[in-house]
């Protein structure tokens, strides 16, 4: 018998989106990327992505013991999905395949299938609930026996923005043809004086559930971190 599953404790540190698939329903060209990257792919049953959106796993983050870790998001995350796991399917066995730095596992496609993701001009995703101010935190392989989640995937608000502010909100005019030239956006974070160092002025400017936008110190720390690999990158 297939079992709900009890998100009280991720909701409770902010990592409030999951999605649980079974491996076998899933796309047959996701099964393949998947099996691609992940050598024990075909020794589980389900996946389970988890995100969070808005500000509550920031909040969570700074109240625990990971806030002056060296990679406080991924190390927070895991901790307590571990400790969800454990509490929720005592002696489970399972993998967990994001964060993990030698496999890039395809999060956006999966979001895709969660109904969390549609592609904006500035190439993070946005749904109508969160905007695009969330993120993918981890991706667990493992024989839960979970009920699998039914995508409910609300119509992208990009489609009914007229107006369309992140396409002349980018100083770097790299959203001139509706999608983003990920060159003209990394060259011009890398100039001296540039005022996307620590922000994406294009992602500020959409109007679509600012009340969930990341606080200025998120939102600096994740720009401030991508810059980091983008100069690393570079050098
Ligand atoms: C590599 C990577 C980057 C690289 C891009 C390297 C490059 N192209 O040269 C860099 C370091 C620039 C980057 C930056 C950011 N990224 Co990034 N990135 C990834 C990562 C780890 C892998 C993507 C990948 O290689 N996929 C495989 C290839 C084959 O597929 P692809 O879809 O063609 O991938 C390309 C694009 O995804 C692109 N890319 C990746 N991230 C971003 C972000 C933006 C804004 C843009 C324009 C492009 C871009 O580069 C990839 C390789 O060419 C994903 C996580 C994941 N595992 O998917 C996150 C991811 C896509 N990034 C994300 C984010 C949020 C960012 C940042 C905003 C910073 C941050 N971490 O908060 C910045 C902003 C970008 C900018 N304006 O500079 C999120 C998007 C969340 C969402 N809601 O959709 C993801 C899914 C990570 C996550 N944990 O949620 N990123
Ligand atoms: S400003 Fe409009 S077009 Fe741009 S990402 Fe937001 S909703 Fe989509
Ligand atoms: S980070 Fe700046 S340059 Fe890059 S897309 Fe956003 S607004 Fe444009």
């Amino acid at each position: 018998m297939e079992i709900t599953p009890n998100f009280d404790l991720l909701n409770s540190n902010g990592l409030n989106m999951q999605a649980v698939f079974n491996l076998s329903e899933l796309p047959e060209t996701m099964q393949a990327a998947l099996a691609g990257q992940v050598a024990g792919f075909t020794n589980y049953s389900q996946l389970i992505l988890i995100g969070h959106g808005g500000r509550g796993m920031w909040e969570a983050l700074q109240a625990s013991e990971f806030r002056a870790a060296t990679d406080p998001i991924d190390c927070f995350s895991v901790d307590r999905v571990v400790q969800w796991l454990t509490k929720a399917v005592p002696e489970l066995r399972y993998e967990i395949i994001y964060p993990n730095a030698q496999q890039v596992v395809p999060l956006q496609a999966l979001g895709e299938l969660a109904g969390w993701h549609h592609a904006s001009p500035f190439r993070i995703g946005i749904n109508q609930i969160w905007g695009s101010w969330f993120a993918y935190r981890v991706a667990v392989l493992a024989d839960t026996g979970f009920m699998p989640t039914t995508s409910v995937a609300l119509a992208s608000p990009c489609h009914s923005c007229s107006d369309k502010p992140c396409l002349s909100g980018c100083p770097a005019d790299a959203l001139a043809d509706s999608k983003l030239s990920l060159q003209r956006c990394l060259d011009y974070r890398l100039q001296e004086g540039s005022s996307c160092k620590k922000q994406c002025l294009s992602r500020l400017a959409c109007p679509v559930a600012t009340e969930h936008r990341y606080t200025l110190e998120q939102i600096n720390y994740h720009y401030g971190r991508s810059l980091q690999s983008i100069e690393d990158y570079y050098r």
